[in-house]
């Protein structure tokens, strides 16, 4: 049995590579980039966007798919900041995004007219690491709350992102987080990450982030 049930996963993985591959063309035809957003629970993806949607929405056209196990909230709080499309897809118990959710969502959004792709990941730190999407690159959500040793525990998810963004730096004056080691602790397991220190609530050093998203 056990054996059986890693055929499965591997033909599945296997077959959501086929189609991220398809996605990934379809997107850089297009030149759209664009980003995978994956976390842990709670670690801010949401409102880092909702910050840049209503920071950056008069300069550049932004799409977002969010997938929530369950609920559309993340879509609605995201859908006031922005006159586009905001697509929700809800897993249903899945902990992660595939390919074909995201495909689907494509068909509804005109690339044309998009600047920009971002895709809300479920939050979770293991299981998104292993899903291809199409995306350019993962960027991992790090915030200042969740210990500094994050990057050892769940290595898989900061070696398959390009980008860490920190946040909730806000809060570092009330948490023993050493931020310096935990940029170590990341480059430890993948040492071409690029970092940013954010606050969304603050709001605090997005300039740097939007400076990124600017020249892309
Ligand atoms: N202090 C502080 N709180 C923040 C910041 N960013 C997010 N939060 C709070 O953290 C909580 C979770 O934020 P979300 O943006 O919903 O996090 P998320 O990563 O989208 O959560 P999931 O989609 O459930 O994984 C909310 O109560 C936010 O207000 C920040 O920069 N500073
Ligand atoms: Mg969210």
């Amino acid at each position: 049995m056990a054996v059986r049930t890693i055929v499965v996963r591997e033909r599945v993985l296997a077959r959501n590579d086929e189609i991220a591959v398809r996605v990934r063309k379809r997107l850089r035809d297009a030149g759209v980039p664009a980003f995978n957003l994956v976390s842990s629970p709670g670690s801010g993806k949401t409102l880092l966007l909702e910050r840049t949607l209503a920071d950056l929405g008069r300069e550049l056209r932004m799409a977002i798919v969010t997938g929530d196990v369950q609920t559309q909230n993340d879509a609605d709080r995201l859908a006031r900041h922005t006159d586009n499309l905001v697509q929700a897809v809800v897993t249903n118990g899945a902990c992660h995004l595939d390919a074909r959710q995201v495909e689907t969502a494509l068909n509804a959004i005109d690339l044309d007219a998009t600047d920009l792709l971002f895709i809300e990941n479920v939050g979770n730190l293991v299981c998104p690491a292993a899903w291809d999407l199409g995306e350019t690159a993962k960027i991992a959500l790090f915030s200042v709350t969740e210990g500094e040793d994050k990057p050892s525990k769940y290595p898989n998810m900061f070696r398959a992102a390009q980008y860490v963004v920190f946040t909730k730096m806000d809060l570092l004056p009330h948490v023993p987080f050493k931020i310096e080691r935990a940029e170590e602790l990341a480059r430890a397991v993948n040492p071409k990450l690029q970092f940013f220190r954010t606050s969304a609530l603050e709001p605090n050093g997005l300039s740097e982030w939007y400076d990124f998203l600017r020249q892309l």
